[in-house]
């Protein structure tokens, strides 16, 4: 099969022993799960800008868990597709691989992927605003807003702007970025900083950089290759001209 994928590609994914990925919601659109800024979503009326940070939530809480439990109930319905699959089975080729994920969606997980870090948390996962704990044991309140046993209201346990990253998690992404062979980024509109920062960061350094995406995003001028298209079906294309063994 032709695939137009170049000689220099398969190559340095063929030599490669560390590899890094950053992965945003485009790996998960073919699974069902909506991307953040796509024109025509669900949710298209909103800016994540506009729920997806603190002032929004003590604003209106029932709106912004009405978001996020409409999000959790579609990620009861849907599972991972051939893009995290294939991320999981190429973890299993190389000495050295980890994804770094904007997603909060757990899907990598559920693929297989083990060395997975949640750059912006995880949805099924909640959060006291009072105590700070997380809490295991939901009492789901009158209002329709989670509370924590101490009486504090719930949150997702995610990252909204404004908010820190998990502590020391950016650091760990520049080291392996700077010590990596193959940078790949896969489905995302490369906007939202700092996690972006670990591609920028990417094209300045040795690592042969990578993109797919159904189109060019912010990050592509910077990348040595983009390939434009579905991540379900342009990772395991590439895959299987990569490490053809393994496939027949
Ligand atoms: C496909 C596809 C298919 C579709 N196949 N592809 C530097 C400059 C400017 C601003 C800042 C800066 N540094 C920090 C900031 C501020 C801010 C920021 O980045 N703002 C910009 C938007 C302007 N960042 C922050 O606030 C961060 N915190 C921080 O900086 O802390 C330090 C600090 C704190 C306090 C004081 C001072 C400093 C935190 C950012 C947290 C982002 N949180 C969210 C919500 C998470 C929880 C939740 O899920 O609800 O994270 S927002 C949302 O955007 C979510 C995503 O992870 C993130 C990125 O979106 P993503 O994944 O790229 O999705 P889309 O929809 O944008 O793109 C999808 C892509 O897929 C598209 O390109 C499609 O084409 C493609 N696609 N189908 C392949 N089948
Ligand atoms: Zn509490």
């Amino acid at each position: 099969m032709n695939t137009g994928f170049s000689d220099e590609l398969i190559r340095r994914l063929r030599a490669a022993q560390r590899v890094v990925v950053l992965t945003g919601a485009g790996i998960s659109a073919e699974s069902g799960v909506p991307t953040f800024r796509a024109p025509d979503g669900l949710w298209s009326k909103f800016k994540p800008e506009e729920l997806a940070n603190m002032e929004a939530f003590l604003r209106n809480p029932a709106l912004v868990w009405q978001w996020y439990q409409h999000r959790r109930d579609i990620l009861e319905t849907v599972k991972p597709n051939p893009g995290h699959e294939t991320l999981a089975e190429m973890e299993r080729h190389y000495p050295d691989f980890i994804i770094y994920t904007q997603n909060v969606d757990g899907l990598h997980q559920r693929a297989g992927s083990r060395r997975v870090a949640e750059l912006h948390g995880n949805i099924s996962r909640c959060r006291c605003t009072t105590c700070l704990q997380i809490i295991q044991e939901i009492d789901r309140g009158q209002d329709g807003i989670p509370r924590c046993p101490c009486g504090g209201m719930a949150r997702p346990d995610v990252v909204w702007f404004g908010e820190m990253l998990p502590e020391g998690m950016m650091e760990q992404g520049y080291r392996d970025v700077a010590a990596a062979d193959v940078f790949m980024v896969i489905g995302t509109s490369g906007v939202v900083y700092p996690a972006a920062s670990l591609a920028t960061l990417a094209s300045r350094s040795e690592a042969y950089c990578i993109e797919i995406n159904t189109e060019p995003s912010a990050l592509s001028d910077a990348m040595d290759a983009v390939l434009i298209g579905p991540s379900g079906e342009v990772l395991p294309a590439l895959w299987r001209e990569v490490a053809p063994q393994l496939h027949f």
